[in-house]
């Protein structure tokens, strides 16, 4: 416990302790154990008389400065006398310069009991009243081995070290002391500093993800915001998607319309209002959707005369319109898409991209003269979208055709694009693209004469792909330091960052990161350099690696003497070094990131796919987080039972085993693979052990 100063005080008055003078300042000295050279002189008022002094080398001459605030609070400033003493050191105290003053005569006598020539810090030992709230003192002066000082009375000096100063003299009497720089742009220097390190402290802590990959939906609500993907919105099902996120889209936007522009599809927009009356036309297929539909009943305070619905999806606002587009076969084939939102209102539990209920899609719509072109479509369309999981997001997808009771109720059949999340084995439908057969041109009436002025139905495809996808790929590639982006979506490729060293100039060093800026951006490289200095580099590793940026280039002394970069890849935490004559490589070094994340997150997908030949094997595998491909039936009454089975001998299981959380729920097909065995005659199905017709697989999904 420290001595109450008042207590400390009635001992120095009882013991005769105070210093009156410099006898007995001096004295007191001496039974501290303080060593000091003394020299006697007259009266030295001025600081231009205190140099006069002849004092030993390496001892700093001592300019002290009584300040005092509005609150007669009262602070001593030991400064080197060649120091400028600025204004900025009071902010790094936390005190405000503006309400201080240098104390006056009165002051001082009554603060120190001491006069405008007499300031020196032993004097403290006359403040009883505890009024000199710090006593600070010149970082400056501990470069000296001593400092000069007066013993009360300014015709004598001392030369003691700070350490006694502090250590001997004042630690004792439990005065406040503080070290700091006193010039205005020293001060500048430690405020930045400070606020560096409380700004990193303060990030540090919101920085890192607190849960481990394996904490699997906690994890995910992590990286999605703290990787700058998404940020909350108050309602339910709705989310923000942040610049760091959109560009993905926008990257998917960017390739798909390349493609789709290869087989002459066309750009358009339409309304997203629907009429009741328009809804309702096409009862059939909107019929199992019915729930999900949002609608518009007011404007104002006023009701609507007839509610709009808000499209879920385009048939019934596209197809109006192209049965008065579609007269002859000339017009066709009719090839629309379009980027737009959706909103399905949908009661399951939401998850960001994965399941929301507004959420950002292109839908294609094409009518065409014949069923082969048709179906034709269809499976290009098929292939675009394994293109753009595959190519730009470094997720493999399984091809296939859904099942009766899982294909898009308007359409003939629907082919899709599955995916399995490793972590959880969860089936993830990746896209679909319908063939629509002539449900729609029938209903719609879209048709044409045909070349023998015969009246003909076109035949219609549709297919969608959403954002969703950017779920997928975080899922797949993520790891506990949080978003790991393959090289072709992601905003920056490449982020460079300087690590300032004192035995480098910063101006040099940050040219020198421009210079390899430029050459990377002529590359067609999307690179940022990270030169905040408010930063330091451990936390921008920690930010862009977070973020999930591929590349992170260093430049520290080592690389900027050698001409080289210190390369470091997220996705594998590989380091080494390449010469900047070599820095066109980093295109190739990409590339090949993108195809290691791919191989990897196949042999993860792989290893989610097990087969099954009858019930006890195929639940052994659902319930340790598989899909499972099977030999089936196809028929629908056996695919409810499984369906039905499954869910409800997993609603029986334990729900741990081996420390982790069992998925409940029923397994589904996920689809028919296109590339898959033929089935021979007599081989069975693994359910019903009716003849089997194809390979299908079953998992539980999103
Ligand atoms: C929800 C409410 C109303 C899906 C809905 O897949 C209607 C629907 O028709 C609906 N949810 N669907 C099926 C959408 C089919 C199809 N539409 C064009 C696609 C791709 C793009």
């Amino acid at each position: 416990m420290w001595k109450s100063r008042k207590i400390i005080y009635k001992i120095l008055i009882e013991n005769n302790l105070l210093l009156p003078n410099k006898q007995a300042c001096l004295n007191q000295l001496t039974k501290l154990g303080i060593n000091y050279i003394a020299h006697h002189h007259d009266p030295v008022p001025t600081m231009d008389d205190v140099i006069k002094i002849k004092v030993t080398t390496g001892t700093a001459y001592v300019k002290n400065l009584l300040y005092v605030d509005k609150k007669s609070n009262y602070y001593l400033i030991l400064a080197n006398h060649t120091t400028q003493v600025g204004k900025l050191f009071w902010k790094t105290l936390g005190l405000s310069s503006g309400n201080m003053r240098l104390s006056k005569e009165e002051q001082i006598l009554e603060a120190l009991k001491s006069s405008k020539g007499n300031i020196n810090p032993f004097a403290i030992v006359n403040d009883s009243n505890n009024r000199v709230k710090n006593i600070i003192i010149d970082e400056e002066l501990t470069k000296f081995q001593r400092v000069a000082l007066h013993p009360i009375e300014n015709t004598t000096t001392v030369e003691i070290s700070l350490d006694d100063l502090q250590n001997k003299f004042l630690k004792p009497l439990n005065r406040q002391y503080t070290i700091i720089k006193l010039t205005d742009a020293e001060a500048e220097q430690q405020l930045q500093q400070l606020k560096q390190q409380s700004n990193d402290q303060q990030n540090l802590q919101t920085l890192a993800i607190t849960v481990k990959k394996s904490d699997f939906s906690e994890w995910y609500q992590q990286v999605i915001r703290k990787a700058e993907l998404i940020e909350y919105y108050d309602v339910s099902g709705c989310y923000i998607l942040r610049p760091w996120g959109y560009f993905i889209w926008e990257q998917i936007q960017r390739y798909f319309d390349d493609l789709i522009r290869t087989e002459d599809v066309e750009n358009s927009y339409f309304p997203m209002f629907i009429s009741a009356k328009h809804l309702n036309k096409e009862k059939e297929h909107v019929e199992g959707f019915k729930a999900e539909v949002a609608w518009v009943t007011k404007y104002g305070e006023s009701d609507l005369n007839e509610p709009l619905a808000i499209r879920p999806t385009s048939e019934t606002i596209m197809y109006p319109a192209f049965a008065k587009w579609v007269q002859s076969h000339r017009d066709l084939p009719l090839k629309v898409n379009q980027w737009t939102n959706i909103v399905r209102w949908e009661f399951k539990f939401p998850t960001p991209f994965i399941r929301t209920r507004e959420f950002l899609w292109q839908e294609g719509h094409t009518a065409h003269s014949t069923k082969e072109e048709a179906i034709k479509q269809v499976y290009t369309i098929l292939d675009f979208y394994e293109q753009v999981y595959g190519e730009l997001l470094a997720v493999p997808v399984i091809k296939g055709i859904k099942t009766e009771s899982e294909k898009f109720a308007g359409g003939d059949f629907t082919t899709t694009v599955e995916t399995i999340i490793p972590q959880n084995g969860r089936g993830l439908q990746g896209a679909t693209s319908h063939h629509l057969g002539q449900n729609f041109s029938k209903m719609f009436e879209i048709n044409f004469e045909d070349d023998k002025k015969q009246k003909a139905f076109a035949w219609q495809t549709s297919w969608g792909l959403t954002t969703r996808s950017i779920g997928a790929m975080i899922m797949f590639h993520g790891d506990d330091k949080g978003l790991v982006l393959p090289p072709r979506i992601a905003k920056y490729q490449i982020v460079i960052i300087p690590i300032i060293h004192k035995d480098l100039d910063e101006k040099q060093l940050n040219e020198r990161c421009e210079q390899i800026k430029q050459i990377l951006i002529k590359q067609k490289l999307r690179v940022h350099l990270d030169n905040r200095d408010n930063y330091s580099p451990g936390w921008k590793f920690n930010k862009w690696e977070q973020k999930g940026v591929p590349i992170r280039l260093e430049i520290g002394p080592g690389e900027f003497k050698n001409n080289e970069v210190r390369v470091v890849q997220r996705f594998d935490n590989k380091k080494y070094q390449i010469k900047i004559e070599e820095i066109n490589k980093l295109n190739q070094i990409l590339d090949n990131i993108h195809n290691a994340m791919f191989e990897k997150a196949k042999i993860e997908l792989n290893q989610r796919i097990k087969q099954a030949d009858n019930w006890k094997e195929f639940m052994i595998q659902l319930n340790q987080r598989n899909t499972i491909l099977t030999k089936w039936c196809e028929r629908q009454e056996c695919e409810q039972q499984v369906k039905g089975k499954s869910g409800m001998e997993s609603k029986e299981k334990d729900s741990e085993i081996n420390g982790q959380v069992q998925l409940t729920g029923s397994a589904k097909t996920l689809c028919m693979p296109l590339k898959q065995d033929e089935i021979k005659e007599g081989e069975k199905c693994f359910h019903c052990g009716q003849q089997a017709k194809r390979y299908v697989l079953w998992g539980r999904s999103y």
